[in-house]
C-alpha cells in the first residue's frame, strides 16, 4: 500500500494519504533551535537542548499529539477543520490533503469546504524561532468569513523531565500574558522583579511566545484547559468551536499560546499570515514578528534560502542510474538522513525523547562518514571535536557531553564520569572508528596538513592527529585478551554483546587490523619508517593469530567470552552465524579471496531475507551465554536476530569490494526505504528515511521497521553505495573509480565535486558486467589504470569508464 511518492525534482516526499501507519516526520532547524514535525503537524521544539530547552510539548507513546495546530473556522456554517488533517480529522471523502516534506521545511496543502490552505512550517536559516506560514484561498463562489487560530502547547518547564514528571513543581511556575500580537508564557515569572538575570536556586525567568504577523488578533488564550474546554480534545477545542478564544490567561497549571484572527475573502481571494513561535523575551519577540509585516514575501525568501543551502550540499554528489529508488536515496533522502544524524546524533526524534545530552563516540565518528563527500568542511569540524574527546590513553569517551570541555574532562577511569554519564567503562571499538573516518576525510580533500594539526585530548595534553591515531592503536594493543585479540572491555559495536572485560571480539579484531593498514598510510606520509616496520610486524603476527583463531570453515566466529567460550561457531545451537565479522573480514582487507567468497556466501545463505540480512541466526532463546544481552529482546528484534539496518551498509560495501555488484545492490534494495514505498503497511516507517532495525524472520511482524531517522544506517549505507556500488574511492593522491553495480545497469553517470573541481563521470557497461573496467579516459586521454591522479583534474573533468 502506498501513502505517497517521491517528487525528485523538488526534493520532496509527498504524502497523499494523511492516515499514514505511523507519524511520518521531518526535521526543521538546527542545534540552536530544533523542531520535529509529522505529516499531521505533531511534534515538538527545543532551543539548544532537547533535554533542557524543550518549549513545545509532545507526548510520547500517544500517537502524534500535540502539535503545531492551525484551525480554520467558517463563521457562517460554524464548521471548522485544521490545516493539517489531524487533529480535527475531517472525513477523507471531503478533505483533500497533501503533505510535502522537504529539506528542513514541511508544507501541508488542504482543500475543504471551498477553502484551499497551504501551511508552511520552517525555521529560518541561522534563526532560533519557527514560522508557521498559512495561506488561505477562497475557491468557493461566494464571500467567506473565516476565523483562523494557531495553537502551541508550551511545556511548563524547559527541562523535559520536570515538565513530564515533576508536576507538583512545574504546574506552579508558569503564567501567561498577552501583548499586542502575541501570547507570552513566563516560566518562573515570579522572579521577574528580582534583579535581571540573577538566578534563584539556578532559575531565572524564561519567556516563550506564539505571535501573529499579517493580520490583527481577534481573540487569544494562554491557558490550555480553557482553550480546549473540559472533556474536549484537540479535535474540538471549545475556543475554536465558539470562534472566540475568550482572552483567558494562565496562572499555574498548563499554559498554551493560542491566537485567532478573522479573515474575510472574496471569491478567488487569498491571504497569508504567519504564526511565529520561539523562546525569546517579549521585546525580542516583538521585533521578530515585525520582520514579517510582508508575510508572503518574507516567507518565500526564507524558504528559498533554506532550499539553496541544503540543495547546494547535495549538489556535491549526484548520480543518475537506472534505479529510481537508488537515485532518490543517494541524491536526496539518504544524504539528508546523513545530515540529520550528523547534526542530531541520537538526541531527538519521536523515539529518542531528547534526553540524551551528548554524542555517543562510535555513533558520531561513524555519522561523520556519511557527509564527507557532501560537506567536508562540516565533517572536519566534527572530526576535530571527536578527536578532542579521545582520552590521552587513546580510548574514546563513551559519551561526549554537548558541553564537552576538551582538556578538562573526566574519563571512565573516574567515578565522577561514570556517575554522570552512566557509562561504566571504555568500549573496545570507540576510537577505532577514527581510522576510516579520518582516512576518508583526508582522501576526499587531499588536506594532508590535517595530520599535523594539534588537537587536545579529552582529559589532558594534546597531540597531532597522527599522534591521536597512534594512541588509538596503542589503546587496543595494550588491551589484548588471553588469546591476543582485542579485549571485549565493556562492549564492542554491539551493545548487547558483553563478552567480558577479558573476552575477545573478532569484529574489533578486524577493525584493529584495518586501523593498522590506515596508520601505515599516514606513517608513509610522515616518512616514519621505524613505525611502519613496527606496525608491519605487528599486523603480520596479528593476522596469523586472527586467521588461526577465528576462521571456522565457511565463516568467521564472533569472539570469545571471558570464560573461554567461543561465540558464533558453525555447530552452536543458537547464534552460530553473525553478520558483522563476515562483512568486516572483507572491509578490513583481511579475508583471503577464498574466505571472502565463502563468508559472503554463508551470509547470503543463512542470514539474508527479503528485507535484508539478520544480525545473527538463530536468535537467542535457551542457549544465551551470560553476556548475550540480546536475549532480553523478542526474537527477530534489534540485536536478537533483527535486521539491524546499520549492518546492511557494511554487507553492501563488502560485496561491492569483492566485485559482486548484483549482491551489493540486492542488499541495498532489500532494506532501502524508497524501495518499500508501496509496502508502507509492512514497513510502517517513513519510506524516505532509515530506521535502526527491521523485524527479522523470527518475528510475526517480519518487515516492520523501527526507530526512525537517527541511526548509523544513514552513513553506513551511504558509504556502502558511494564507495562500494558506485566505486568512488579517493586516496591521498587522487580518485579511484571502481564501480560494482548490477549487471543490468547498461550505463549511469555521476557528478562529483572533488577538491574544488567538478567531475562528470559516465560509465558504460555494454557487456553486462558487475565490476572491473576495460577502458578509462580522463578528459579524452586513455589511462591504463582506473585512477585519476589529482594532477589530471581540471575545473571540469570529463571521465569515461567502460566496464
Ligand atoms: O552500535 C550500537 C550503537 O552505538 C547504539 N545503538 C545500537 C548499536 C548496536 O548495538
Amino acid at each position: 500500500m502506498k501513502y505517497g511518492f517521491f517528487d525528485d525534482g523538488a526534493r520532496e516526499y509527498v504524502i497523499t494519504r494523511p492516515d499514514t501507519p505511523a507519524p511520518w516526520a521531518n526535521y526543521l532547524g538546527s542545534p540552536e533551535y530544533g523542531a520535529l514535525i509529522s505529516n499531521n503537524a505533531g511534534g515538538y521544539s527545543f532551543a539548544k537542548s532537547g533535554a533542557n530547552g524543550r518549549l513545545l510539548r509532545y507526548v510520547f507513546n500517544n500517537f502524534d499529539q500535540p502539535g503545531r495546530y492551525m484551525y480554520i473556522r467558517d463563521n457562517e456554517s460554524k464548521d471548522f477543520w485544521s490545516a493539517s488533517w489531524q487533529p480535527v480529522g475531517k472525513s477523507l471523502d471531503e478533505y483533500r490533503s497533501e503533505c510535502r516534506h522537504g529539506t528542513a521545511y514541511t508544507r501541508m496543502l488542504a482543500d475543504y469546504a471551498g477553502i484551499h490552505s497551504e501551511a508552511l512550517y520552517y525555521v529560518p536559516l541561522n534563526k532560533s524561532y519557527e514560522v508557521w506560514n498559512l495561506t488561505v484561498r477562497n475557491d468557493s463562489g461566494k464571500a467567506r468569513k473565516l476565523t483562523v487560530t494557531g495553537y502551541a502547547e508550551f511545556t511548563n518547564n524547559s527541562n523535559y523531565e520536570q515538565d513530564q514528571v515533576n508536576l507538583q513543581y512545574s504546574l506552579f511556575i508558569g503564567r501567561t500574558y498577552f501583548d499586542k500580537n502575541r501570547v507570552v508564557q513566563q516560566v518562573h515569572g515570579n522572579l521577574a522583579d528580582i534583579e535581571k538575570d540573577k538566578p534563584v536556586d539556578n532559575k531565572i525567568v524564561t519567556e516563550r511566545f506564539l505571535g501573529l504577523a499579517g493580520n490583527p488578533v481577534s481573540s487569544y488564550c494562554g491557558d490550555k484547559e480553557e482553550f480546549l474546554g473540559r472533556y474536549h480534545t484537540y479535535a474540538n477545542p471549545a475556543g475554536v468551536e465558539r470562534g472566540d478564544l475568550g482572552n483567558g490567561l494562565s496562572y499555574n497549571e498548563n499554559s498554551c499560546g493560542a491566537v485567532s484572527t478573522v479573515i474575510e475573502l472574496q471569491p478567488g481571494e487569498e491571504k497569508s499570515i504567519a504564526f511565529i513561535v520561539g523562546m525569546k523575551y517579549s521585546d525580542e519577540a516583538e521585533k521578530i514578528i515585525a520582520g514579517y509585516d510582508d508575510v508572503r514575501k518574507t516567507c518565500e525568501a526564507e524558504l528559498s534560502e533554506l532550499k539553496e543551502w541544503w540543495h547546494g550540499k547535495f549538489e556535491n554528489f549526484q548520480v543518475k542510474t537506472p534505479s529510481a529508488e537508488f537515485n532518490t536515496m543517494i541524491n536526496t533522502w539518504n544524504a539528508y538522513n546523513c545530515f540529520m544524524t550528523f547534526i542530531w546524533s541520537r538526541a531527538a526524534s519521536f523515539i529518542y525523547c531528547g534526553l540524551r545530552n551528548g554524542y555517543g563516540y562510535r555513533d558520531t565518528v561513524q555519522d561523520i562518514q556519511g557527509v564527507i563527500h557532501l560537506a567536508p568542511e562540516m565533517a572536519v569540524e566534527k572530526i576535530r571535536f571527536m578527536l578532542s574527546a579521545q582520552v590521552d590513553n587513546g580510548g574514546g569517551l563513551p559519551l561526549v557531553k554537548f558541553t564537552h570541555n576538551a582538556g578538562h574532562e573526566d574519563t571512565p577511569d573516574d567515578a565522577s564520569y561514570v556517575k554522570e554519564t552512566g557509562h561504566p567503562a571504555y568500549r573496545a571499538d570507540d576510537a577505532l572508528w577514527l581510522f576510516p573516518t579520518v582516512f576518508k576525510y583526508v582522501s576526499e580533500t587531499g588536506n594532508l596538513a590535517f595530520i599535523d594539526e594539534v588537537i587536545p585530548f579529552a582529559n589532558k595534553d594534546s597531540g597531532t592527529v597522527y599522534e591521536h591515531l597512534k594512541r588509538a592503536i596503542n589503546f587496543s594493543m595494550e588491551r589484548l585478551g588471553p588469546h591476543g585479540l582485542p579485549a571485549g572491555l565493556y562492549a564492542d559495536w554491539n551493545d548487547c554483546l558483553r563478552l567480558g572485560k577479558n573476552g575477545e571480539s573478532s569484529f574489533v579484531a578486524f577493525q584493529y587490523y584495518y586501523a593498522m593498514t590506515v596508520i601505515k598510510h599516514f606513517a608513509e606520509y610522515k616518512k616514519d619508517s621505524e613505525y611502519i616496520a613496527f606496525i608491519d610486524r605487528k599486523q603480520a603476527e596479528f593476522g596469523k593469530l586472527l586467521n588461526d583463531l577465528c576462521w571456522n570453515e565457511d565463516r568467521f566466529i564472533r569472539g570469545f567470552t571471558e570464560a573461554g567460550e567461543t561465540i558464533g561457531k558453525r555447530d552452536d545451537p543458537e547464534a552460530n552465524m553473525w553478520l558483522n565479522p563476515q562483512s568486516w573480514s572483507v572491509i578490513s582487507g583481511f579475508a583471503s579471496k577464498e574466505q571472502a567468497e565463502k563468508a559472503l556466501g554463508s551470509v547470503r545463505k543463512q542470514l539474508n531475507t527479503e528485507y535484508g540480512a539478520v544480525l545473527m541466526d538463530p536468535p537467542y532463546h535457551a542457549h544465551a551465554f551470560e553476556g548475550a544481552l540480546a536475549v532480553i529482546y523478542n526474537a527477530g528484534v534489534k540485536e536478537n536476530s533483527g535486521i539491524f539496518s546499520q549492518s546492511q551498509g557494511w554487507i553492501i560495501l563488502a560485496e561491492a569490494l569483492s566485485g559482486h555488484g548484483n549482491a551489493a545492490f540486492t542488499y541495498f534494495l532489500e532494506n532501502a526505504p524508497s524501495a518499500q514505498n508501496d509496502k508502507a503497511e509492512v514497513r510502517v516507517l517513513e519510506p524516505y528515511c532509515y530506521g535502526q532495525f527491521t523485524e527479522g524472520k523470527a518475528s510475526p511482524h517480519f518487515g516492520r521497521s523501527h526507530v526512525h531517522w537517527l541511526t548509523g544506517t544513514a552513513s553506513t549505507v551511504m558509504v556502502g553505495c558511494v564507495e562500494g556500488i558506485l566505486g568512488m574511492r579517493p586516496d591521498f593522491g587522487g580518485l579511484r573509480i571502481a564501480p560494482s553495480v548490477p549487471s543490468d545497469w547498461k550505463e549511469f553517470s555521476m557528478e562529483k565535486t572533488f577538491r574544488g573541481k567538478k567531475l562528470k563521470i559516465s560509465v558504460e557497461n555494454p557487456n553486462g558486467k558487475e565490476s572491473g573496467f576495460t577502458e578509462f579516459y580522463v578528459n579524452g586521454e586513455k589511462l591504463s589504470d582506473n585512477y585519476v591522479p589529482e594532477s589530471k583534474l581540471t575545473a571540469t573533468t570529463e571521465i569515461r569508464l567502460i566496464m
